[in-house]
């Protein structure tokens, strides 16, 4: 789909320029007692999975506006998944959303090894009805009031498992749009109660080697309360489940100026920290670009993480979790990828020493300023040259535009008409 040849192409016209680059930042480093080596061989270990509905061009909650060669089904969206690992290096693996990517485990398999990907977390869906379905989730799925409708939920989050262990997925994530809209509509402890027995079901047929991640959301669907609302809830899930349940947090659903990188320090004091879904918003969960309103809190974020490398057993699942109608959805997640690694590196350029002695010693502005100081430092290079070392583009957006991928897919897939809203 991507010629190897273009890509090379590409590099070749800025080698030069990212060479010279480099070494100066390498030399800029040294001064810091920083290895530029070690730093990228750490970059180019990371990876951040690509969610399958990121790649169809994204819709409001108004409208949808569809853009050329949108994927029609779930191996379009490998193949589009395909190339932004192709161009990053970044992306390894595909977090997939059932049922919008039912398909027969072999097949998923085999478009995975054509395409050179994995499979991350399954997402399960009780937040939407689907034509062939008995019960509505109209008035929520696991903490629903009628028992068949839990059954149905559970049930569909134990058939997200069995087919995530057939293609070698390790993770179920479960979100759930349940809550209310009205004050009185709902008991919120005994909805709560009904919550934490499906989820004890959904649990108990979780293989030993999988991990269960529950993300809270404060509200959309539900405007007035929401069930996993906040990190508080869902730490007591993750708690009254057990050892493999952990919370899963997406950046972009907290009330505006929360304190993420701190819920992020209390999760992983606690063991409980399972993951991320990676954007940035400004206002809710706006689902734009990760990195693109605030590439500050997301490097705070990261040097959370970099802090806790030592932690035993510490092992977050990294996705990113995006969609919206104003780009080509293969650039900006290639963006995204880039700046989730962006964060890394500059957070793994924290002097650690020096900020522990600025902390005991109550030095609050030059603790800020070890942070600022990384935060500051352009690692540009130190990407290029990871992606360059593995053979991908030095920069992805640059060969993307020169292949014609976009255009090439557009000949092959019908173009879809658009109307309604919804998030994907
Ligand atoms: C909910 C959410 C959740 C869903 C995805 C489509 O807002 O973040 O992760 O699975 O969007
Ligand atoms: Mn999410
Ligand atoms: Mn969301």
């Amino acid at each position: 789909m991507i010629d190897t040849n273009a890509i090379e192409a590409a590099n070749e016209a800025a080698m030069k320029d990212l060479r010279a680059d480099y070494d100066a930042l390498g030399e800029h480093l040294d001064r810091r007692g920083i290895s530029i080596d070690a730093i990228k061989a750490k970059v180019a270990g990371y990876g951040v999975a690509v969610p399958s509905w990121g790649v169809g061009t994204g819709g409001t909650r108004f409208a949808r506006f569809p853009g050329a060669g949108e994927p029609r089904h779930i191996f379009d969206k490998l193949d589009d998944c395909g190339v932004i690992h192709r161009l990053t290096g970044a992306t390894p693996s595909v977090s997939l959303h059932i049922p919008w990517d039912n398909a027969a485990p072999g097949d998923l398999l085999a478009k995975g090894e054509e395409v050179g990907l994995t499979f991350d977390a399954m997402n399960s869906n009780t937040f939407q009805d689907q034509n062939d379905q008995a019960k509505s989730y109209k008035f929520g799925s696991l903490s629903h009031t009628d028992a068949a409708t839990r059954a149905q939920a559970v049930d569909h989050n134990l058939a997200c498992i069995e087919l995530g262990q057939k293609i070698g997925s390790k993770a179920l994530t479960i979100w759930v749009g349940d809550g209310s809209n009205f004050p009185g509509q709902s008991n919120f402890t005994r909805q709560f109660e009904r919550y934490l027995d499906s989820a004890r079901s959904i649990y108990s047929g979780l293989p030993d080697d999988w991990r269960l991640f529950t993300e809270h959301k404060m509200y959309e669907p539900a405007f007035y309360s929401t069930i996993v609302q906040d990190w508080g809830t869902n730490y007591l899930i993750a708690k009254e489940l057990g050892d493999r349940a952990f919370c899963l947090v997406d950046l972009g659903h907290h009330a505006p100026n929360v304190n993420i990188e701190m819920i992020v320090a209390r999760l992983i004091q606690f063991g409980k920290l399972g993951g991320f879904h990676f954007n940035d918003s400004k206002y809710g969960d706006d689902d734009l670009d990760t990195g693109s309103i605030d590439p500050y809190r997301l490097f705070l974020v990261f040097n959370e993480l970099v802090d806790a490398t030592d932690v035993a057993g510490f092992d977050p699942a990294h996705m990113l979790d995006q969609s919206h109608n104003v780009t080509d959805p293969i650039e900006s997640l290639m963006s995204s990828a880039m700046e989730v690694q962006r964060a890394y590196a500059q957070a793994l350029l924290v002097d650690r020493v020096a900020l522990v002695g600025y902390q005991d010693s109550n030095d609050a502005l030059m603790a800020s300023a070890t942070l600022k100081r990384a935060f500051r430092t352009d690692v540009e290079p130190i990407l290029a040259m990871a992606r360059l070392d593995k053979g991908a583009a030095i920069d992805p957006v640059v060969a993307y535009r020169q292949s014609g991928y976009r255009a090439k897919v557009a000949t092959l897939r019908p173009a879809v008409t658009g109307s309604g809203g919804g998030i994907v």
